[in-house]
């Protein structure tokens, strides 16, 4: 038995609650099924890429009745991209219900991504292995990792294992990449008549897969209360010391919904987000004026401190730098393979790259610290994502934001003192044990991928709605994964892919901070959640986010 902490064990014997009818048992739901589905755009493409997975509809299960297959089946699962807390209890909820369903049934885990099932790498998930990884955080019961599938031979020989182990299903628990990939892999199957289906579940702390179907991506809850346990405690002690400013940049690639989520719940003096960024053009010298006239208007008042909150993405929204990116991305594809950029130096490549880049940009990417250069030419993810978590905004902001306030200083307009310290929140929060909401909620996305496979559905998103209210009111049902898609250039191409929800700048949860900002920005606001809690009254311990909250209810509950 491995070591554990008292609170490690009482996780272990936490029972997640399951979702509505879901808690009826698997043999006591039936399926209820809607009107056809459509594409968010570009139909015509998404429909000859996908013709026999597009168009299906909307799954929900309804109580009783037993309409359910309830042949044998045995599952593969696989973690993929990045951590989010949860992961074990989708796997948790899978695998009970389909040993409630018939105990001959079998789960295999595909160890280390997406290439596992490739490899034929896996393990059987025993009873043993399971009750030791029950509400715990990580992904490490079968690792993760960001293999691409989508070519016919990987598809070819996933086919070959899955068939080696007579498995009837494939869940596929990721975010919009991972689960774009999902949807190729069951049009493949199905267009091959394997029998074989897949089903994705919603994972990333980025929280930026969500539509009108699917309310909350697993793993934003804990990762965004984790950094704003971390915020508040920092918020502390900038307000006892009063002697530094406190850049924090957090995760969350493309979409600032972790950003704009921790500054609600914690009130600090500055919050970026990269969607007002690029809806008002902002250039990276506004965006430092911007910050560099709070500083002096706060140290005008003796306060040589505060708190900034930029989004890890924030980068990618700048209209020059966005630009500037999407021509390094479509270089860096051709340049991949070419021997004589390969050997050159790390300056040779600045100035070979400067060469390719027209005027502006170039004036632009040579006018960038060197650090941060080299950070932007990195390679690629496997799905063509520029690795923003390498990129460091935080300190490319507070040396500009040093430069502007000795320049304002000379002109008679800041008379302070600049200290900074830099954060980088993201892994941190990516492992944390899984908050009461994120166990119930992905312990009922993986025990109802389940049950859309007996359904005999594939190319579908698993899903579960009304989540703010008591889980015993939450929804149970499929999402078309073709119904979630639009085409976007990656690596130099129109692909077919999960369209990422954005923050919206005309929601309630973007107007909760530019309704209050102006006020955090000068008198010290500061929120401090505290760390999360799992046992205790439930106002404590079951709240969901503000962001869920005022999307769906459009006001908060205990907060
Ligand atoms: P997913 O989209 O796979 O959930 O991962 C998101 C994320 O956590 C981002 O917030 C971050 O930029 C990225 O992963 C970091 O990737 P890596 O784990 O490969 O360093």
């Amino acid at each position: 038995m491995r070591e554990m902490s008292p609170l490690q064990k009482e996780r272990l014997n936490y029972k997640p609650k399951l979702a509505g009818v879901l808690a009826n048992g698997i043999n006591n739901i039936k399926l209820t099924l809607g009107d056809k589905t459509s594409s968010v755009s570009n139909q015509e493409e998404i429909k000859e890429l996908f013709p026999n997975v597009f168009g299906q509809p909307i799954a929900k299960f309804a109580a009783a009745g037993e309409n359910l297959s309830t042949e044998q089946k045995n599952v593969g699962v696989i973690l993929s991209g990045g951590q989010a807390p949860g992961g074990h209890n989708v796997i948790a909820g899978l695998f009970d219900a389909l040993k409630t369903q018939n105990k001959e049934n079998k789960l295999y885990g595909f160890l280390g991504g997406p290439s596992g099932i490739v490899d034929g790498k896996y393990i059987e998930l025993t009873d043993e292995i399971i009750d030791s990884y029950r509400n715990t955080g990580g992904f490490d019961i079968i690792g993760s990792g960001r293999t691409k599938l989508e070519t016919q031979d990987q598809f070819q020989k996933a086919l070959v294992v899955c068939n080696n182990l007579n498995i009837n299903a494939i869940v596929i628990i990721g975010g919009d990449d991972s689960n774009t990939n999902a949807c190729l892999l069951a049009e493949w199957m199905k267009k091959n008549n394997t029998g074989i289906s897949v089903i994705g579940c919603p994972k990333t702390i980025d929280g930026d897969l969500k539509n009108d179907q699917i309310e909350i991506s697993f793993g934003f809850d804990t990762a965004t209360k984790t950094y704003a346990e971390l915020i508040g405690n920092i918020q502390r002690d900038a307000n006892s010391a009063k002697k530094y400013w406190h850049f924090i940049k957090l995760m969350g690639r493309s979409a600032s919904h972790v950003c704009l989520e921790a500054a609600l719940q914690t009130q600090p003096n500055i919050t970026l987000i990269g969607e007002e960024v690029e809806q008002k053009q902002q250039s990276l010298d506004q965006i430092v004026s911007y910050i560099a006239n709070i500083v002096a208007k706060r140290a005008a008042i003796g306060k040589n401190f505060g708190i900034a909150l930029i989004p890890e993405g924030l980068i990618e929204f700048i209209p020059e730098m966005k630009v500037m990116i999407a021509s390094l991305n479509d270089l860096l594809a051709q340049l991949e393979k070419d021997s004589s950029y390969q050997n050159l130096s790390q300056q040779e490549k600045y100035n070979a790259i400067a060469s390719k880049l027209d005027s502006i940009q170039a004036k632009l990417f040579q006018s960038l610290p060197n650090q941060i250069k080299a950070q932007l030419l990195m390679d690629r993810d496997p799905h063509g994502n520029v690795q923003v978590s390498k990129i460091e905004t935080e300190k490319l902001l507070i040396e500009m934001v040093r430069v502007k306030l000795e320049q304002m200083k000379k002109e008679g307009n800041y008379d302070g003192k600049f200290s900074d310290q830099a954060h980088f929140f993201g892994y941190e929060g990516r492992c944390a044990a899984p908050s009461n909401f994120d166990s119930d909620y992905c312990y009922s996305l993986g025990y109802n991928a389940f049950a859309l496979i007996q359904a005999g559905l594939t190319g579908y998103l698993s899903s579960i709605k009304n989540t703010t209210k008591p889980a015993s009111e939450w929804v149970a049902g499929g999402v078309p994964l073709t119904m979630m898609m639009n085409l976007e250039r990656r690596h130099g191409q129109m692909k077919p892919v999960i369209k990422k929800a954005l923050v919206e700048l005309n929601g309630p949860v973007f107007s909760a901070l530019e309704n209050n900002r102006e006020k955090w920005a000068m008198n010290d606001c500061y929120i401090f959640p505290g760390a999360i809690q799992y046992f205790g009254p439930s106002s404590v311990c079951d709240n969901t986010t503000i962001t869920l909250q005022l999307e769906q209810e459009k006001t908060l509950v205990n907060v």
